[in-house]
């Protein structure tokens, strides 16, 4: 058995733009009067931004219609693009590109299975596109992430059979999508949260393929 993928969400895993989508949120809630908080910022991590904005108008007191949510939506995604606009390399978390440098090396095709619209952008800017064989389109996936449709979506998009991937997520939605998908679950960030995860890392930096178990490598 070898690992024939590797499958990357981009905000908490490889990119540090959690902040950004947090800041353009606190902006909008601002903006409207509505409360946010960073408690409530957590559970909108791996959400797709409609799902998320349905989170945010929760503490809103009021019933919006689709038109104004798309216009908040819209607002929102303005706000972020002004942001991941100036992202650069050093924008990039701890270890991503050495990992994703030793999959290339050692074969694995690697893939992004990010909900952003806007991950195309981000990559560029980060520079990491040339290491990435294959990036899904988020607008094309129905069943969003705890649902494995995205990282199934990416196995397949590098001709990978789902039991031989090995996929990264910082959101426990995401290793719930992982697991569902049947892949090999690797968390980023808190080991209590993503306690269903099959390993948990304080971040990239900390892992390296030799830690996959011998019986998958
Ligand atoms: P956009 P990931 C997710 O990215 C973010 O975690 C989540 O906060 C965001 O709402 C979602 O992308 C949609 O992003 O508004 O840019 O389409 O963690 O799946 O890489
Ligand atoms: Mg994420």
């Amino acid at each position: 058995m070898h690992v024939a993928a590797a499958i990357f969400d981009l905000d908490g895993v490889l990119a540090d733009t959690t902040q950004a989508h947090y800041l353009s949120w606190l902006r909008l809630a601002k903006e409207k009067g509505i409360y946010f908080d960073k408690q409530i910022n957590e559970r909108l991590k791996g959400v797709s931004r409609m799902a998320s904005l349905e989170i945010l108008l929760e503490r809103s007191g009021r019933e919006f219609s689709a038109a104004e949510k798309a216009s908040l939506a819209a607002g929102k995604n303005n706000y972020y693009r002004e942001i991941i606009g100036s992202l650069t390399p050093e924008d990039l978390l701890p270890g991503a590109v050495t990992v994703l440098d030793a999959c290339r090396t050692r074969g694995i095709k690697t893939a992004l299975a990010s909900a952003s619209e806007n991950a195309p952008d981000v990559i560029k800017n980060l520079g990491i596109a040339p290491l990435l064989d294959y990036i899904v389109d988020a607008k094309y996936i129905t069943n969003p992430k705890p649902h494995p449709d995205i990282f199934l979506s990416a196995a397949m998009g590098v001709d990978a059979e789902p039991r031989f991937c090995i996929a990264f997520e910082d959101a426990e939605a995401g290793i719930r999508a992982i697991r569902a998908a049947k892949m090999m679950a690797i968390g980023i960030g808190c080991r209590k949260r993503l306690c269903q995860a099959d390993m948990v890392f304080a971040s990239l930096a900390d892992f390296s393929l030799g830690m996959i178990p011998p019986f998958c490598v």
